[in-house]
């Protein structure tokens, strides 16, 4: 089997003993990695300020090397805050009004992917198969191309493939498409996003479908598919059951003293809906009077990204939209919403899920959406909670059983929080085994799978 090399923006950094922080991903990319032998590659996080990046930092861990650089300030501004975080992100979530385009930006982005590419080549054989991940690293298979490797090299994109009118108003969204059609194989999350990739080639008149999964573009042929990631269900589902003994979990349903426990956990995005989220949830109070002092709704939502402006306007949006709805409806004894701003251990995440009568997941965009599918994982099959999701995750094309709503309809996800804290256990149990049955069975190592097996068939 040949070795596998995996590149991403960010790298989990091997920690001493070796174990990898909790997170689907990178357990199932770690075993693919174990299993064949192989390298990860990326940015270690660091600056080196305005001197050029020390060589690869590389350590050996088993049958795994983690190579890691650093990059400049001015690197880590315009490659990663500018043009991956202020334009291919808002790009990609159908948000061209806080896009914000920069020539200088750009060419900082295609920089830094050639500056990968120079440091990554050194270290690859004939024969192994490059595994790239994100929309931080489009251009790299077409610069290790340019450098000679003819390696099956891979794309895997994290986040939603806008449609031709979206990706168009992007400046350099020609060389963007060019850098994708340098990959043998480019999977996307959904069959949506396949299906907007593939009406972008033919708006443009720069390539079209050959059937077979196969298109034809700028002069390459590529394959495409949709490969819809996963959790790891089952140690995931036990993960959450154990996590009931934990003692913050105890805390927990102690001090929400028999209330209905709702719960939203996103990163502080502005493509995760939270405003509108707490919009419904106030809605639902204000329709459902009877609810008042009845529930108790959790929001945990972890800084990112701070140094971008619109992520500090929006922590303090959100606190501040918290805080007016619980001075609002609240009382001395009840607290409606409980917003945490800043990340909890994994082993309570999943006692807390299990916990929750409903997850509400209700992004305005989102690739796939996590949250969603280790809602499900962590119930308790015998009275398992609901999940109220947005359509426009792409969890909802996989996640028959849960309600789906419309986030910019606040009305409507209202509605649903009212029909899921009264449903019937034996409904809730229908709902739940259908999407926990789908989630066992596609789970993220065979995410892993059937991409490496696509990627190694000609
Ligand atoms: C991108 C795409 C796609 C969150 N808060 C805490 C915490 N988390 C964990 C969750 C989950 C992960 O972070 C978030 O994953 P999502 O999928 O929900 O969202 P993004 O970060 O936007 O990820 C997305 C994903 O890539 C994978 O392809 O699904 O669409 O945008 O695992 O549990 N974990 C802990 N504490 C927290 O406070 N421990």
């Amino acid at each position: 089997m040949s070795r596998l090399v995996v590149v991403s923006n960010r790298v989990p950094a091997p920690e001493k003993g070796g174990i990898v922080p909790a997170g689907g991903l990178a357990v199932a990319l770690k075993a693919a990695l174990e299993e064949r032998g192989g390298i990860w590659m990326g940015w270690s996080g660091k600056s080196s300020g305005e001197r050029e990046p020390e060589p690869l930092n590389l350590q050996q861990q088993g049958n795994i090397t983690y190579a890691l650089t650093d990059l400049t300030d001015t690197d880590v501004e315009e490659y990663y805050h500018g043009f991956a975080n202020r334009v291919l992100w808002p790009i990609c979530h159908y948000r061209l009004d806080l896009a914000e385009y920069g020539r200088k930006e750009m060419a900082g982005y295609f920089r830094v992917n050639r500056f990968f590419a120079h440091r990554l080549a050194p270290l690859i054989q004939p024969d192994d198969v490059i595994w790239v991940h994100d929309y931080h690293l489009i251009p790299l298979a077409a610069e290790l191309r340019q450098m000679g490797l003819r390696n099956r090299i891979g794309f895997f994109l994290h986040i939603p493939w806008p449609p031709a009118d979206v990706l168009f108003a992007m400046p350099v969204h020609e060389e963007i498409m060019r850098g994708l059609s340098h990959y043998d194989l480019v999977g996307f999350q959904t069959d949506h996003d396949l299906e907007n990739f593939a009406g972008c080639l033919r708006r443009e008149g720069i390539g079209g479908e050959l059937g077979d999964g196969r298109f034809s573009a700028l002069g390459r042929v590529f394959k495409g598919g949709a490969y819809s990631i996963g959790i790891e269900t089952a140690a995931f589902a036990e993960f959450a059951r154990s996590a009931e003994r934990h003692s913050a979990v105890r805390k927990a349903r102690k001090s929400i003293e028999g209330r209905q426990l709702i719960i939203g956990v996103d990163r502080l995005d502005y493509s995760k809906g939270i405003t509108q989220r707490i919009d419904a949830f106030e809605r639902f109070i204000l329709a459902n009077p009877g609810q008042t002092g009845q529930v108790t709704y959790l929001q945990i939502t972890p800084k990112s990204r701070s140094e971008v402006p619109e992520y500090e306007a929006m922590q303090k949006m959100v606190a501040e939209q918290a805080g007016r709805v619980n001075g609002a409806l609240g009382a001395i004894d009840w607290v409606p919403i409980r917003y945490i701003n800043r990340s909890i251990g994994r082993h309570v995440l999943a006692g807390l899920y299990r916990l929750a009568k409903v997850g509400l997941v209700t992004p305005l965009r989102d690739g796939m959406n996590l949250v969603a599918k280790e809602y499900v994982a962590a119930q308790d099959p015998e009275d398992p909670g609901v999940l109220v999701l947005s359509r426009f995750a792409g969890a909802a094309r996989e996640l028959k059983g849960a309600l789906l709503v419309n986030p910019y309809d606040v009305e409507s996800t209202a509605n649903a929080l009212a029909r899921s804290l009264s449903m019937p256990v034996e409904d809730r149990r229908e709902r739940w085994k259908q999407m926990m049955d789908h989630l066992l069975d596609h789970d993220v190592s065979r995410w892993c799978e059937d991409f490496l097996r696509d990627l190694a068939a000609k």
